[in-house]
Protein backbone atom coordinates (compact mmCIF):
# COMPACT_ATOMS: atom_id res chain seq x y z
CA UNK A 1 0.00 0.00 0.00
CA UNK A 2 1.80 3.55 -0.88
CA UNK A 3 2.30 5.63 2.06
CA UNK A 4 0.33 8.01 0.74
CA UNK A 5 -2.59 6.25 1.11
CA UNK A 6 -1.64 5.27 4.39
CA UNK A 7 -1.67 8.84 5.84
CA UNK A 8 -4.92 9.57 4.32
CA UNK A 9 -6.28 7.13 6.96
CA UNK A 10 -5.42 9.37 9.87
CA UNK A 11 -7.56 12.62 10.93
CA UNK A 12 -5.03 15.05 9.75
CA UNK A 13 -6.45 19.03 8.79
CA UNK A 14 -5.86 20.16 5.24
CA UNK A 15 -4.63 19.02 1.94
CA UNK A 16 -1.71 16.58 1.68
CA UNK A 17 1.36 17.74 -0.54
CA UNK A 18 4.25 15.44 0.19
CA UNK A 19 5.23 12.22 2.43
CA UNK A 20 9.04 11.84 3.00
CA UNK A 21 11.31 9.10 4.95
CA UNK A 22 12.66 10.76 8.12
CA UNK A 23 14.90 10.02 10.73
CA UNK A 24 17.73 7.37 12.02
CA UNK A 25 16.05 4.68 13.75
CA UNK A 26 17.29 1.29 13.42
CA UNK A 27 13.55 -0.13 13.61
CA UNK A 28 10.78 1.54 12.86
CA UNK A 29 9.93 3.40 9.79
CA UNK A 30 9.25 7.29 10.19
CA UNK A 31 7.85 9.61 7.49
CA UNK A 32 7.29 13.51 7.61
CA UNK A 33 3.53 14.09 6.35
CA UNK A 34 3.19 17.99 4.90
CA UNK A 35 -0.12 19.19 4.46
CA UNK A 36 -1.39 22.56 3.34
CA UNK A 37 -3.87 23.94 6.03
CA UNK A 38 -5.41 27.17 4.81
CA UNK A 39 -1.82 28.47 3.31
CA UNK A 40 -0.26 27.45 6.51
CA UNK A 41 1.81 24.44 6.06
CA UNK A 42 1.47 21.84 8.91
CA UNK A 43 3.41 18.29 9.44
CA UNK A 44 2.46 15.68 10.50
CA UNK A 45 4.63 11.98 11.86
CA UNK A 46 3.58 8.82 10.33
CA UNK A 47 5.69 5.77 11.26
CA UNK A 48 5.28 1.99 10.48
CA UNK A 49 5.49 -0.08 13.65
CA UNK A 50 8.54 -3.08 13.04
CA UNK A 51 6.21 -6.06 13.60
CA UNK A 52 8.50 -8.32 13.42
CA UNK A 53 10.20 -6.28 16.57
CA UNK A 54 7.06 -5.37 18.36
CA UNK A 55 4.98 -8.17 17.60
CA UNK A 56 1.73 -6.63 20.05
CA UNK A 57 0.98 -3.31 17.89
CA UNK A 58 -2.33 -2.47 20.01
CA UNK A 59 -0.08 -3.38 23.51
CA UNK A 60 2.40 -1.28 22.52
CA UNK A 61 0.10 1.99 21.62
CA UNK A 62 -2.01 1.35 24.80
CA UNK A 63 1.22 2.00 27.11
CA UNK A 64 2.51 5.39 24.55
CA UNK A 65 -1.79 6.22 24.92
CA UNK A 66 -1.47 5.77 28.79
CA UNK A 67 2.08 6.93 29.19
CA UNK A 68 1.20 10.38 27.37
CA UNK A 69 -2.15 11.01 28.66
CA UNK A 70 -0.61 10.61 32.11
CA UNK A 71 2.28 12.75 31.43
CA UNK A 72 0.05 15.31 29.92
CA UNK A 73 -1.54 15.95 32.99
CA UNK A 74 1.41 16.32 34.97
CA UNK A 75 2.96 18.85 32.67
CA UNK A 76 -0.32 21.05 32.48
CA UNK A 77 -0.59 21.10 36.65
CA UNK A 78 2.87 22.71 36.44
CA UNK A 79 2.21 25.19 33.78
CA UNK A 80 3.83 23.97 31.32
CA UNK A 81 2.56 23.16 27.25
CA UNK A 82 1.11 19.44 27.20
CA UNK A 83 1.14 19.00 23.16
CA UNK A 84 4.83 20.02 23.19
CA UNK A 85 6.41 19.03 25.81
CA UNK A 86 5.25 15.28 25.42
CA UNK A 87 3.69 13.06 22.19
CA UNK A 88 0.33 13.44 20.75
CA UNK A 89 -1.20 10.51 19.15
CA UNK A 90 -3.43 10.94 16.18
CA UNK A 91 -6.51 8.39 16.08
CA UNK A 92 -7.00 7.04 12.79
CA UNK A 93 -10.50 8.14 11.08
CA UNK A 94 -12.08 5.40 12.19
CA UNK A 95 -10.96 6.12 16.28
CA UNK A 96 -8.27 3.46 16.29
CA UNK A 97 -4.96 4.40 17.80
CA UNK A 98 -3.29 2.82 14.96
CA UNK A 99 -3.76 1.83 10.76
CA UNK A 100 -3.12 -2.20 10.12
CA UNK A 101 -3.32 -2.45 6.23
CA UNK A 102 -4.60 -5.52 4.78
CA UNK A 103 -1.27 -6.97 4.60
CA UNK A 104 -0.71 -6.46 8.36
CA UNK A 105 1.14 -3.69 8.05
CA UNK A 106 0.87 -1.37 11.11
CA UNK A 107 1.31 2.88 11.24
CA UNK A 108 0.75 5.29 13.59
CA UNK A 109 0.67 8.83 13.56
CA UNK A 110 1.72 12.01 16.10
CA UNK A 111 1.59 15.24 15.97
CA UNK A 112 4.72 17.26 14.44
CA UNK A 113 6.79 19.15 17.09
CA UNK A 114 7.29 22.73 15.49
CA UNK A 115 10.33 24.15 15.62
CA UNK A 116 12.57 21.24 17.05
CA UNK A 117 15.51 19.32 16.67
CA UNK A 118 16.92 16.19 17.26
CA UNK A 119 20.61 15.64 17.39
CA UNK A 120 22.36 11.85 16.62
CA UNK A 121 25.50 13.54 18.40
CA UNK A 122 26.08 16.58 20.85
CA UNK A 123 28.45 19.46 19.95
CA UNK A 124 28.83 20.17 23.47
CA UNK A 125 28.97 19.04 26.94
CA UNK A 126 26.30 21.28 28.03
CA UNK A 127 24.14 20.10 25.05
CA UNK A 128 24.42 16.49 26.06
CA UNK A 129 24.06 17.39 30.01
CA UNK A 130 20.25 19.03 29.01
CA UNK A 131 19.21 15.59 27.71
CA UNK A 132 19.95 13.95 30.82
CA UNK A 133 17.66 16.39 32.73
CA UNK A 134 15.00 15.75 30.13
CA UNK A 135 15.42 12.03 31.11
CA UNK A 136 15.47 12.88 34.40
CA UNK A 137 12.61 14.62 34.38
CA UNK A 138 11.16 12.07 32.49
CA UNK A 139 11.83 9.44 35.06
CA UNK A 140 10.47 11.49 37.96
CA UNK A 141 7.04 12.45 35.92
CA UNK A 142 6.60 9.03 35.95
CA UNK A 143 7.48 7.88 39.47
CA UNK A 144 4.04 7.18 40.50
CA UNK A 145 2.58 6.03 37.12
CA UNK A 146 1.25 2.12 38.36
CA UNK A 147 4.03 0.13 36.44
CA UNK A 148 2.07 -2.75 36.35
CA UNK A 149 -0.81 -1.41 33.95
CA UNK A 150 1.96 -1.32 31.25
CA UNK A 151 2.41 -4.22 28.58
CA UNK A 152 5.34 -5.42 28.47
CA UNK A 153 6.38 -5.09 24.62
CA UNK A 154 9.62 -6.66 24.74
CA UNK A 155 9.87 -9.17 27.23
CA UNK A 156 13.51 -9.17 28.73
CA UNK A 157 14.49 -5.71 27.00
CA UNK A 158 17.46 -4.86 29.08
CA UNK A 159 17.93 -8.59 30.70
CA UNK A 160 21.36 -8.84 29.70
CA UNK A 161 22.27 -12.02 31.37
CA UNK A 162 18.44 -13.47 29.68
CA UNK A 163 19.66 -12.06 26.36
CA UNK A 164 22.79 -13.65 26.62
CA UNK A 165 21.84 -17.48 27.18
CA UNK A 166 18.95 -17.11 24.88
CA UNK A 167 19.68 -15.13 22.04
CA UNK A 168 23.50 -14.64 21.92
CA UNK A 169 24.49 -18.69 22.64
CA UNK A 170 21.73 -19.24 20.03
CA UNK A 171 23.09 -17.14 17.60
CA UNK A 172 26.30 -19.03 18.36
CA UNK A 173 25.40 -22.40 18.08
CA UNK A 174 23.30 -21.60 14.54
CA UNK A 175 25.97 -19.92 12.85
CA UNK A 176 28.19 -21.28 10.32
CA UNK A 177 31.92 -21.69 11.00
CA UNK A 178 33.27 -19.29 8.64
CA UNK A 179 31.21 -16.68 10.59
CA UNK A 180 32.70 -18.15 14.21
CA UNK A 181 35.76 -17.80 13.08
CA UNK A 182 35.68 -14.48 11.84
CA UNK A 183 34.10 -13.46 15.09
CA UNK A 184 35.63 -15.56 17.72
CA UNK A 185 37.81 -12.67 19.46
CA UNK A 186 34.28 -10.87 19.48
CA UNK A 187 32.30 -13.81 21.20
CA UNK A 188 34.98 -14.01 23.70
CA UNK A 189 35.03 -10.51 24.41
CA UNK A 190 31.42 -10.87 25.50
CA UNK A 191 31.78 -14.65 26.92
CA UNK A 192 34.47 -12.83 29.14
CA UNK A 193 32.23 -10.53 30.79
CA UNK A 194 29.28 -12.97 31.40
CA UNK A 195 29.51 -12.26 35.28
CA UNK A 196 28.92 -8.73 34.88
CA UNK A 197 25.68 -9.27 33.29
CA UNK A 198 23.38 -10.70 35.85
CA UNK A 199 24.48 -7.87 38.64
CA UNK A 200 21.85 -5.78 37.90
CA UNK A 201 18.69 -8.39 37.31
CA UNK A 202 19.71 -10.02 40.34
CA UNK A 203 20.18 -6.84 42.36
CA UNK A 204 16.42 -6.37 41.15
CA UNK A 205 15.25 -9.79 41.87
CA UNK A 206 16.52 -9.41 45.90
CA UNK A 207 14.27 -5.96 45.96
CA UNK A 208 18.32 -3.86 46.34
CA UNK A 209 16.57 -1.90 42.94
CA UNK A 210 13.45 -0.66 42.46
CA UNK A 211 11.20 -1.76 39.59
CA UNK A 212 10.22 1.98 37.63
CA UNK A 213 8.70 2.86 34.91
CA UNK A 214 11.51 3.71 32.20
CA UNK A 215 12.06 4.29 28.84
CA UNK A 216 14.24 1.67 27.49
CA UNK A 217 15.88 3.52 24.55
CA UNK A 218 17.70 6.78 25.90
CA UNK A 219 19.58 8.00 22.77
CA UNK A 220 20.43 10.91 22.66
CA UNK A 221 18.20 11.78 18.98
CA UNK A 222 15.31 10.64 21.29
CA UNK A 223 14.62 13.79 22.80
CA UNK A 224 13.51 17.15 20.96
CA UNK A 225 15.21 20.42 21.25
CA UNK A 226 13.90 23.91 20.49
CA UNK A 227 15.75 25.23 17.23
CA UNK A 228 15.69 28.25 18.96
CA UNK A 229 16.46 27.92 22.31
CA UNK A 230 18.31 24.37 22.30
CA UNK A 231 16.42 23.59 25.33
CA UNK A 232 15.14 20.33 25.39
CA UNK A 233 11.57 20.40 24.26
CA UNK A 234 10.55 16.64 24.96
CA UNK A 235 11.30 12.69 25.31
CA UNK A 236 9.95 11.11 22.29
CA UNK A 237 10.71 7.39 20.85
CA UNK A 238 8.42 5.67 23.49
CA UNK A 239 7.35 2.40 22.03
CA UNK A 240 9.86 0.81 24.79
CA UNK A 241 8.60 2.26 27.96
CA UNK A 242 8.06 -0.51 29.97
CA UNK A 243 8.67 -1.14 33.94
CA UNK A 244 12.65 -1.44 34.05
CA UNK A 245 15.76 -0.06 35.86
CA UNK A 246 16.22 3.80 36.04
CA UNK A 247 20.22 2.10 35.38
CA UNK A 248 18.78 0.75 32.14
CA UNK A 249 17.93 4.54 31.07
CA UNK A 250 20.82 6.21 32.58
CA UNK A 251 23.68 3.77 30.67
CA UNK A 252 22.16 4.18 27.64
CA UNK A 253 22.24 7.75 27.13
CA UNK A 254 25.92 7.35 28.27
CA UNK A 255 26.70 4.81 25.68
CA UNK A 256 25.40 6.80 22.97
CA UNK A 257 25.94 10.32 23.82
CA UNK A 258 29.31 10.43 25.62
CA UNK A 259 31.26 8.37 23.07
CA UNK A 260 33.84 10.31 21.07
CA UNK A 261 32.12 8.65 18.10
CA UNK A 262 28.92 7.51 16.22
CA UNK A 263 27.98 4.18 16.72
CA UNK A 264 28.98 2.96 13.66
CA UNK A 265 32.85 4.28 13.11
CA UNK A 266 35.10 1.94 12.03
CA UNK A 267 38.26 3.68 12.87
CA UNK A 268 38.24 2.32 16.85
CA UNK A 269 40.92 4.76 17.81
CA UNK A 270 38.30 7.24 17.70
CA UNK A 271 36.37 5.76 19.84
CA UNK A 272 36.25 6.38 23.66
CA UNK A 273 34.33 7.41 26.33
CA UNK A 274 34.36 11.22 26.86
CA UNK A 275 34.69 11.74 30.93
CA UNK A 276 33.33 15.74 30.27
CA UNK A 277 30.38 14.50 28.57
CA UNK A 278 29.86 11.85 31.11
CA UNK A 279 30.43 14.31 33.82
CA UNK A 280 27.32 17.14 32.16
CA UNK A 281 25.26 14.25 32.21
CA UNK A 282 25.62 13.16 35.08
CA UNK A 283 24.83 16.74 36.14
CA UNK A 284 21.55 16.98 34.38
CA UNK A 285 20.61 13.53 35.32
CA UNK A 286 20.82 14.05 38.86
CA UNK A 287 19.89 17.90 39.29
CA UNK A 288 16.62 16.62 38.47
CA UNK A 289 16.30 12.70 39.88
CA UNK A 290 19.09 13.24 42.41
CA UNK A 291 16.32 13.23 45.13
CA UNK A 292 14.45 10.20 43.91
CA UNK A 293 17.27 7.87 43.16
CA UNK A 294 18.25 5.17 45.44
CA UNK A 295 21.95 4.99 46.93
CA UNK A 296 21.69 1.53 45.50
CA UNK A 297 21.24 3.07 42.02
CA UNK A 298 23.84 6.14 42.51
CA UNK A 299 26.07 3.18 43.45
CA UNK A 300 25.98 1.50 39.79
CA UNK A 301 25.38 4.69 37.34
CA UNK A 302 28.98 4.32 36.38
CA UNK A 303 28.43 0.14 35.84
CA UNK A 304 25.22 0.54 33.92
CA UNK A 305 26.85 2.52 31.17
CA UNK A 306 29.10 -0.30 30.70
CA UNK A 307 26.83 -3.04 30.75
CA UNK A 308 24.39 -1.22 28.43
CA UNK A 309 27.18 -0.69 25.96
CA UNK A 310 28.17 -4.39 26.23
CA UNK A 311 24.36 -5.53 25.79
CA UNK A 312 23.79 -3.41 22.96
CA UNK A 313 27.34 -5.02 21.42
CA UNK A 314 25.81 -8.07 21.91
CA UNK A 315 22.86 -7.76 20.54
CA UNK A 316 24.71 -6.21 17.43
CA UNK A 317 27.09 -9.18 17.00
CA UNK A 318 23.88 -11.65 17.51
CA UNK A 319 21.84 -9.86 14.69
CA UNK A 320 25.27 -10.32 12.43
CA UNK A 321 25.78 -13.90 13.08
CA UNK A 322 21.82 -14.31 12.31
CA UNK A 323 22.04 -12.68 9.39
CA UNK A 324 21.20 -9.29 9.91
CA UNK A 325 17.18 -9.70 10.57
CA UNK A 326 16.64 -7.19 13.39
CA UNK A 327 18.61 -3.95 13.41
CA UNK A 328 18.35 -2.15 9.83
CA UNK A 329 22.02 -2.28 8.22
CA UNK A 330 23.17 -0.43 4.89
CA UNK A 331 25.75 -2.86 4.41
CA UNK A 332 27.24 -6.21 4.84
CA UNK A 333 28.71 -5.70 8.01
CA UNK A 334 27.50 -3.12 9.16
CA UNK A 335 26.42 -4.92 12.33
CA UNK A 336 29.96 -6.64 13.00
CA UNK A 337 31.27 -2.84 12.96
CA UNK A 338 28.33 -1.60 15.48
CA UNK A 339 29.36 -4.46 17.64
CA UNK A 340 33.38 -3.88 17.22
CA UNK A 341 32.90 -0.26 18.09
CA UNK A 342 30.39 -0.94 21.32
CA UNK A 343 33.08 -3.15 22.68
CA UNK A 344 35.85 -0.51 21.95
CA UNK A 345 33.72 1.87 24.25
CA UNK A 346 33.56 -1.13 26.75
CA UNK A 347 37.14 -1.80 27.04
CA UNK A 348 37.68 2.08 27.28
CA UNK A 349 35.01 2.63 30.58
CA UNK A 350 36.49 -0.51 31.89
CA UNK A 351 39.65 1.78 32.54
CA UNK A 352 37.95 4.79 33.47
CA UNK A 353 35.28 3.25 35.68
CA UNK A 354 36.82 4.35 38.80
CA UNK A 355 37.37 8.00 37.63
CA UNK A 356 33.11 7.50 36.65
CA UNK A 357 32.20 6.44 40.06
CA UNK A 358 34.24 9.23 41.53
CA UNK A 359 32.63 12.02 39.52
CA UNK A 360 29.17 10.84 40.28
CA UNK A 361 30.52 10.45 44.06
CA UNK A 362 31.57 13.91 43.74
CA UNK A 363 28.83 15.72 42.21
CA UNK A 364 25.72 13.52 44.20
CA UNK A 365 27.51 15.28 47.50
CA UNK A 366 27.24 18.36 45.71
CA UNK A 367 23.33 18.66 45.33
CA UNK A 368 23.24 16.95 48.80
CA UNK A 369 24.98 19.76 50.47
CA UNK A 370 23.10 22.71 48.40
CA UNK A 371 20.01 20.99 49.07
CA UNK A 372 20.97 21.16 53.27
CA UNK A 373 21.90 25.38 52.97
CA UNK A 374 18.59 25.95 50.65
P1 LIG B 1 12.97 5.45 15.69
O1 LIG B 1 12.30 4.39 16.53
O2 LIG B 1 13.13 5.02 14.30
O3 LIG B 1 14.21 5.95 16.32
P2 LIG B 1 11.69 8.00 16.42
O4 LIG B 1 10.32 7.98 17.03
O5 LIG B 1 12.83 8.26 17.33
O6 LIG B 1 11.88 6.65 15.61
O7 LIG B 1 11.68 9.07 15.24
C1 LIG B 1 12.79 9.24 14.36
C2 LIG B 1 13.14 10.72 14.26
O8 LIG B 1 11.98 11.45 13.77
C3 LIG B 1 13.47 11.38 15.60
O9 LIG B 1 14.83 11.25 15.94
C4 LIG B 1 13.06 12.84 15.36
O10 LIG B 1 14.08 13.56 14.72
C5 LIG B 1 11.88 12.72 14.40
N1 LIG B 1 10.60 12.80 15.12
C6 LIG B 1 9.93 11.78 15.69
N2 LIG B 1 8.81 12.22 16.26
C7 LIG B 1 8.75 13.54 16.06
C8 LIG B 1 7.80 14.56 16.40
N3 LIG B 1 6.69 14.27 17.07
N4 LIG B 1 8.07 15.83 16.03
C9 LIG B 1 9.19 16.13 15.33
N5 LIG B 1 10.10 15.21 14.96
C10 LIG B 1 9.90 13.93 15.32
C1 LIG C 1 17.28 0.56 18.40
O1 LIG C 1 14.93 2.33 17.13
P1 LIG C 1 16.18 2.93 17.71
O2 LIG C 1 17.21 3.17 16.68
O3 LIG C 1 15.86 4.14 18.58
C2 LIG C 1 16.92 -0.44 19.49
C3 LIG C 1 17.63 -0.05 20.80
C4 LIG C 1 19.14 -0.02 20.58
C5 LIG C 1 19.44 0.95 19.44
C6 LIG C 1 20.91 0.94 19.09
C7 LIG C 1 13.35 -1.57 19.94
O4 LIG C 1 16.76 1.83 18.74
O5 LIG C 1 17.33 -1.01 21.80
O6 LIG C 1 19.80 0.39 21.74
O7 LIG C 1 18.68 0.61 18.25
N1 LIG C 1 15.48 -0.48 19.70
C8 LIG C 1 14.82 -1.65 19.79
O8 LIG C 1 21.19 2.07 18.35
O9 LIG C 1 15.38 -2.73 19.76
MG1 LIG D 1 14.45 7.12 17.93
Amino acid sequence: MDIKDVVKQFGFEGELKSVNEFGSGHINKTYIALYDCNGNEKRYVVQEINTAVFKDPEGLMENVFAVTEYLKEIIAENGGNPERETLSFIRTRDGKMYYETEEGRCFRAYVFVENSVSYDSADTPELFGKSGAAFGKFQNMLAEFPAETLNETIPNFHNTAWRFENEFLQSIFAASNELLSECEDDIEFVTARRDDMSVLSDLLEDGKLPLRVTHNDTKLNNVMFDEDTNECVCVIDLDTVMPGLALYDFGDSIRFGASTAAEDEQNLDNVSLDLDYFKAYVRGYLSEAGETLTQEEKHYLAFSAKLMTLECGMRFLTDYLNGNIYFKTKYDKHNLIRARNQFKLVEDIEGKLDEMNRIVRSIDLEFKAKHLFQ
